[in-house]
C-alpha cells in the first residue's frame, strides 16, 4: 500500500496514484518544452534588440505576444502541478479534472498559436483595450478574437480546476477559514504545527486565482463584445485596471502555488518537519488580501485613477510579497542550518528560487514607488525585475520539483548529481544572472521596454543579455535532456521511505 501512517493524509488506492503521477509527469514535460521553445523565443527577441536577428517589427510583436503569453501560461499550469501532486496527498482531488484542465489548457494553446502565427496577431499578452481592435490592418478582427478565446478558454480550464480544489478541501476542513489556519490563529483551536502548508497555500490560491481569473473571464468577454460591436464602448480605465487585476493576479500565484515544493521537500532533504506556525497562518492571511490589493502599481501613470487607490497599492507594494517571503525564506534557512543537508541538483534548484525570489522583489518594490515609477515605468527595469523572479526564483521551484521526482526523495543525495545537471545548474544560473543584469541595466539607463528597433548605444545592452539568454537554453536543454529520458519511468519518491 502506498499510504502513509500520517493521520490527515487520504489514502488512494496504488492504480490511482500511478494515475495521479502520470499526469503530473505530463504538464512537466510539456512545461520544460515550452520553457525551451519559448525561450528561443526571447533569445531571438533580445537578437533582434542587438541586431543580431534580422527579424521585421511586426514578427517581434508576435514573438513577443507568444512568448509573454506562452510563459505565463505555461509557468501558471506547472505551478499548478506542482501543488497538485502535493495537495492531493491531503485533500481528495480528482485526476480526471486535472486531466480536463491539461486538455482545455492545450486547446487554448492552439488557438492561440493559430492567432499568431497565422493570424499574425501581435498586440501583446496584455491585450490592452482598445489595440486588439485597431491594428491598422496587421492583423485581422478575427485574429484579435482568436486570442482573446484562447484565454478565455485557458481561464476557464483553471476556473474548472480550482472548483474541484474548493470542492476538495471544503470536504477535508469543513470551511476555507479552518484550512488556513485562522481558528489556531485566532486562538480558537489549539495549534497544530503539522496542519500541511501545502493546505494553506493551496486556499490561498485558490481563492485569490478564482477572483482573478474569473476578473479575466469578464474583461475577456467585454472585448470580444467590442471586437464585433464597435458601438459597445467598454470604460478603458475599468478595462485597464480588470486586465492588470487578472495578469497580476495569475502571475503572483503561479509563484504562490509553486512555492509549496519548498514546504514539501527541504524536510525531506534535511531530515526535519516544516511546521506551521501563527506567524506562517498570519503571513498567508495577510498575503491574500495583498496581492489583489496592490495590482495598482501597474497604473500609476493613469492620471484619472483615484488618488487613494494610487497612494494604497504604493504603501502595500511595499510589503506585498515580503510576509509569505520572510516566512518562507526564514523557515528554509532554518531547516537547512546545520542539517547536514546534502546538495543534489533538487536541493540546490530550490535554495536558489528563495535567493531569486527574494533577490527579484528588490527591484519589483523599487518600481513600485510613484518616485522611481516616474523613471523607470515602460523601461527595461520592468522586465528586469519579472524575469529576475520567474527565471530565478519560479522556475527552480518547478524544477527543483521535477528533479526530486526524477532523482527520487534521496537519489542523487549519496553520489555526486550526473554532469548534465551540474553543467545545467551553472550555466543557468550564469546566464540568468546575466541576462536579467542587462535587463536592469538598461531599465537603469532609460531604455524602453517593448521596443522592436533599438538605437545604437542601447545594442551592447542587448548583445550581452543575448549570450546569458543562450547559456539559459544551454542548462535548461541539459536539464530537458535529462527530463526526458529519465523522467517518463522514474518511480513515486513518495513510495520509498525519505532519508
Ligand atoms: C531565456 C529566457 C528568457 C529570455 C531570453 C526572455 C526574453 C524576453 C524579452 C527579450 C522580452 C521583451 C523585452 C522588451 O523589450 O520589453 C521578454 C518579455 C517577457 N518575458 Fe521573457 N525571456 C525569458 C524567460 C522568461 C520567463 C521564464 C518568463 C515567465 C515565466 C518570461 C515572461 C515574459 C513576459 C511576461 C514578458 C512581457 C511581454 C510583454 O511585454 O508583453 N520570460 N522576454
Ligand atoms: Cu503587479
Amino acid at each position: 500500500m502506498s499510504t502513509t501512517t500520517v493521520s490527515n493524509k487520504i489514502s488512494y488506492s496504488e492504480a490511482e496514484n500511478q494515475g495521479a503521477l502520470v499526469a503530473v509527469k505530463a504538464h512537466l514535460i510539456a512545461a520544460f518544452l515550452v520553457f525551451l521553445l519559448m525561450m528561443l523565443a526571447g533569445a531571438t527577441l533580445r537578437a533582434a534588440q542587438g541586431n543580431m536577428a534580422p527579424i521585421g517589427a511586426d514578427v517581434f510583436y508576435q514573438f513577443m505576444t507568444v512568448h509573454g503569453a506562452g510563459m505565463i501560461g505555461i509557468a501558471a499550469i506547472a505551478g499548478m502541478a506542482v501543488l497538485w501532486y502535493f495537495l492531493r496527498q491531503y485533500v481528495p482531488l480528482s485526476t480526471k479534472i486535472f486531466w480536463i484542465n491539461f486538455g482545455i489548457f492545450l486547446t487554448g494553446v492552439v488557438i492561440i498559436l493559430g492567432s499568431v502565427f497565422l493570424g499574425k496577431y501581435g498586440g501583446a499578452w496584455t491585450f490592452l483595450y482598445p489595440l486588439p481592435g485597431i491594428s491598422m490592418g496587421a492583423w485581422s478582427t478575427g485574429a484579435a478574437a482568436a486570442f482573446l478565446l484562447g484565454l478565455l478558454i485557458i481561464g476557464t480550464g483553471f476556473l474548472i480546476l480550482l472548483l474541484d480544489f474548493g470542492r476538495a478541501i471544503l470536504s477535508s476542513y469543513g470551511s476555507f477559514g479552518r484550512a488556513l489556519g485562522l481558528p489556531q490563529l485566532f486562538g480558537k483551536e489549539p495549534l497544530n504545527p503539522y496542519h500541511p502548508a501545502t493546505v494553506v497555500a493551496g486556499t490561498m490560491v485558490l481563492i485569490v486565482d478564482f477572483i482573478g481569473i474569473a476578473a479575466g473571464a469578464v474583461v475577456l468577454v467585454m472585448m470580444l463584445v467590442n471586437l464585433y460591436n464597435p458601438e459597445f464602448k467598454p470604460d478603458p480605465l475599468l478595462v485597464k485596471n480588470l486586465i492588470y487585476f487578472f495578469g497580476h493576479v495569475i502571475i503572483n500565484v503561479a509563484i504562490y502555488s509553486a512555492v509549496v515544493a519548498i514546504y514539501e521537500l527541504l524536510p525531506r532533504y534535511t531530515g526535519r518537519p516544516y511546521k506551521t506556525s501563527k506567524v506562517f497562518y498570519a503571513a498567508w492571511f495577510a498575503i491574500v488580501f495583498m496581492v489583489m490589493s496592490v495590482y495598482p502599481h501597474h497604473l500609476y501613470m493613469d492620471f484619472p485613477m483615484p488618488k487613494w487607490a494610487m497612494i494604497g497599492a504604493q504603501i502595500l507594494s511595499y510589503g506585498s510579497g515580503l510576509p509569505v517571503m520572510v516566512v518562507t525564506g526564514y523557515g528554509a534557512l532554518m531547516l537547512v542550518y546545520r542539517s547536514g543537508i546534502r546538495w543534489n541538483t533538487s536541493a540546490k534548484l530550490l535554495m536558489l528560487s528563495i535567493f531569486g525570489w527574494a533577490a527579484g522583489g528588490i527591484p519589483a518594490v523599487v518600481d513600485s514607488m510613484v518616485s522611481f515609477n516616474r523613471v523607470l515605468h515602460n523601461t527595461m527595469w520592468v522586465p528586469g525585475h519579472f524575469h529576475f523572479y520567474l527565471l530565478l526564483g519560479v522556475l527552480p521551484m518547478i524544477f527543483g520539483f521535477t528533479f526530486y521526482l526524477l532523482n527520487g526523495a534521496n537519489g542523487a543525495q549519496e553520489e555526486k548529481p550526473p554532469l548534465t545537471e551540474r553543467l545545467g545548474f551553472y550555466s543557468f544560473v550564469g546566464g540568468a544572472l546575466l541576462f536579467v543584469g542587462g535587463f536592469l541595466a538598461s531599465g537603469a539607463s532609460g531604455i524602453p521596454r517593448r521596443w522592436a528597433v533599438h538605437l545604437e548605444e542601447w545594442v551592447p545592452y542587448a548583445q550581452w543579455s543575448t549570450l546569458g539568454a543562450v547559456l539559459v537554453i544551454v542548462g535548461v536543454l541539459l536539464f530537458t535532456l535529462r527530463v526526458l529520458t529519465v523522467l517518463p519511468k522514474a518511480p513515486d519518491p513518495a513510495l520509498a521511505p525519505a532519508h
